[in-house]
């Protein structure tokens, strides 16, 4: 096989939760440029057409569903309806992810709950509704969307760095449990990220200047930049296809260097 057919998705089922927008939406255009089959979900029927109305725009044909991640009955029945519609799925990116930014000890216990159940609990739910049709089929590639907060703490994400922090292990031991059914489990580490998600870290301040947050992440990246989605989609093509094999339980960070760097002197 040639080199570049080692990237190649041609013929694979791709799903990728919560990518209506954000670094789902442009991880699942990647996939879908490498020759994917794009199937993705959100948790209400207006985001999800929201969702089926951009990828109609950008001109990737996809099967949208609606589906809360933490629901594990929905979490099934959305199988059900991939494999009945489209096929096996092949590749589960799990991207859906909320963030709660409240100091830990003002932080009420069904807060952290629900951040944990959305960024740990559903990558397992929905790992576990994939991996066995994965079996059968002779193998898989599932790729968690962890985080900087997977290796770092901060002031105010104390449930959101349990979690990514989780969800690292996670990765870690379903490549462990299922690699001898050729299934490779991989995370991608994003740094700070231009998403809705990280907007309120980004916004101009009244006198015109960048967030103070801004500002820090700036000097905290070798890159001396904030990422964007589409820094995500060559790391997430390489380990949703055979050129990562033999690629199993690594947590790949994209973040620009801010995992290697002490930040630049104020
Ligand atoms: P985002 O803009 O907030 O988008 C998150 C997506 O997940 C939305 O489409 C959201 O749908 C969906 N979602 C949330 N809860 C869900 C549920 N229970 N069921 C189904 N879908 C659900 O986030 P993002 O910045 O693109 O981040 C995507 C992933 O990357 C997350 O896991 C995040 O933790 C991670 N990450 C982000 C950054 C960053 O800097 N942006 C860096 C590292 C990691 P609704 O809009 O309908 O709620
Ligand atoms: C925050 C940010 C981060 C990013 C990302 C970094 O409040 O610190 O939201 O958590 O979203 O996870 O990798």
């Amino acid at each position: 096989m040639a080199l570049q057919d080692h990237f190649s998705l041609t013929g694979k089922v791709a799903w990728v939760t919560g990518a209506s927008y954000g670094i789902g939406f442009a991880i699942a255009e990647a996939l879908a440029e490498a020759g994917a089959k794009i199937v993705f979900n959100d948790i209400g029927q207006a985001q999800t057409d929201k969702g089926l109305a951009a990828y109609k725009k950008a001109g990737i044909p996809v099967h949208g569903y609606v589906c809360d991640v933490t629901d594990e009955q929905a979490v099934r029945e959305t199988v059900e309806k991939i494999e009945r519609d489209v096929g096996t799925v092949d590749i589960l990116v799990n991207n859906a992810g909320i963030i709660k930014r409240v100091p830990m000890t003002e932080m009420s216990p069904a807060d952290f709950r629900l951040v944990i159940d959305v960024d740990l609990n559903a990558p397992f739910i929905v790992s576990k509704a994939v991996i066995p049709a994965m079996i059968k089929k002779g193998g898989g590639k599932i790729i968690n969307i962890c985080s900087m907060m997977s290796e770092l703490g901060r002031e105010t994400v104390s449930a959101y760095a349990a979690a990514k922090g989780g969800l690292k292990m996670l990765t870690k031991n379903i490549a462990s449990e299922y690699g001898e059914y050729n299934i490779q489990c991989n995370g991608i580490g994003p740094g700070y990220i231009e998403t809705p998600q990280t907007a309120p870290l980004r916004e101009r301040q009244a006198d015109g200047s960048r967030h103070p947050f801004d500002q820090f992440i700036i000097a905290k990246t070798p890159a001396a930049r904030w990422g964007t989605p589409d820094d995500l989609k060559g790391p997430a093509v390489f380990l949703a296809s055979s050129a990562s094999d033999f690629v199993n339980g690594h947590i790949l960070y994209v973040d620009g260097g801010i995992l290697a760097y002490i930040g630049k002197q104020p």
